[in-house]
């Protein structure tokens, strides 16, 4: 209810445009932070909330917003995010009648869209969950793993080898940092920009082990600037995810369209929504 009205609010696309137009003002309003943006860190918490979903007991996923909480909050994979937490805050007091997990995952949605990506189309329909519903640690992966591990994890969400591989090239976008998961560095020149520059230097660019002491990751031979997760490396060890990458790297308007179609399905994964697929909002980008 709003305004001591009678009837219960219940709000429509423009209304949650609105919430995206002020999360597209504080991105562009913000540029005090890592690489002049925000936007990265933002779809890393709309994955991180989603991606615990299992779905053998439909468990975790964006449904709940449980890394509001410890102990998920504390989970080594979730660090660094409560910095996405806190700029979402402000605009969640400011729409108080959105979900957190619904902002969370619209935040993730408009930052790919700000950041140059492809739309995202989105829906409402997730309620926040307590403390009880937080996942156990583990869920989401470990960046020191090889191609089994990405199979594991990514399999138990429902992907196949071309999502996950799509999914992955969200790369292009940020860094990591050493005070958070230990690696250091972005994948690519560009880390403000959504590309598909994460495939391209995969396949174009040696990367060598990178002698320092921190976790073991690789570094571009030509300049030494940039980085690898093994995980990343991974994708090109192995054949069945190598032809994904190569395909993403040579087009890019085909990394588009299939990381949009899977960015959307993570986000929903578990939410049981009253919407249909075709009623999902096309979001309007700032200029
Ligand atoms: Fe990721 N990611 N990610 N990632 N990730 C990290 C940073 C980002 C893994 C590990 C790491 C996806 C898949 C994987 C982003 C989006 C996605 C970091 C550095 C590690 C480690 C964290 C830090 O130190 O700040 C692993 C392992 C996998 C799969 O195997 C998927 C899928 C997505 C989204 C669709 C983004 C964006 C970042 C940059 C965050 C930032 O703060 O700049």
């Amino acid at each position: 209810y709003l305004n001591g009205e009678k009837k219960p609010f219940v709000p429509g696309q423009a209304d949650y445009q609105k919430v995206y137009d002020e999360i597209a003002r504080k991105l562009a309003d913000e540029t005090d932070y890592d690489d002049g943006s925000y936007g990265p860190v933002l779809v890393r918490l709309a994955w991180h909330a989603s991606g615990t979903y299992d779905k053998e007991t439909n468990t975790g996923g964006s449904n709940g917003a449980t890394m509001r909480f410890a102990p998920e909050s504390g989970h080594g994979a979730n660090a660094g995010l409560k910095t996405a937490r806190d700029f979402l805050e402000p605009i969640k007091a400011q729409f108080p009648w959105i979900t957190y997990s619904d902002l969370w995952t619209l935040a993730g949605s408009a930052a790919i869209q700000e950041l140059g990506g492809p739309v995202v189309p989105w829906r409402p329909g997730r309620e926040d969950k307590e403390i009880v519903a937080c996942t156990p640690d583990g869920r989401l992966p470990d960046a020191s793993q090889g191609h089994r591990h990405i199979r594991d994890v990514f399999g138990r969400m429902g992907f196949d080898d071309r999502e996950m591989v799509a999914l992955c090239g969200a790369h292009a976008l940020g860094r990591a940092h050493t005070d958070r998961s230990g690696f250091d560095g972005p994948w690519d020149f560009s880390p403000t920009v959504f590309s598909n520059e994460f495939f391209r230097l995969l396949v174009e660019e040696k990367w060598n082990q990178r002698k320092w002491n921190g976790p073991a990751q690789f570094t571009d031979k030509t300049t030494s600037t940039l980085m690898m997760l093994p995980t990343d490396i991974a994708l090109i060890k192995d054949k069945g995810f190598k032809s994904h990458v190569e395909r993403y790297a040579k087009d890019s308007d085909v990394f588009f369209k299939e990381f949009s179609d899977v960015y959307v399905k993570l986000l929903e994964l578990g939410v049981p929504f009253q919407s249909k697929p075709e009623d999902r909002f096309v979001f309007k980008a700032s200029e």
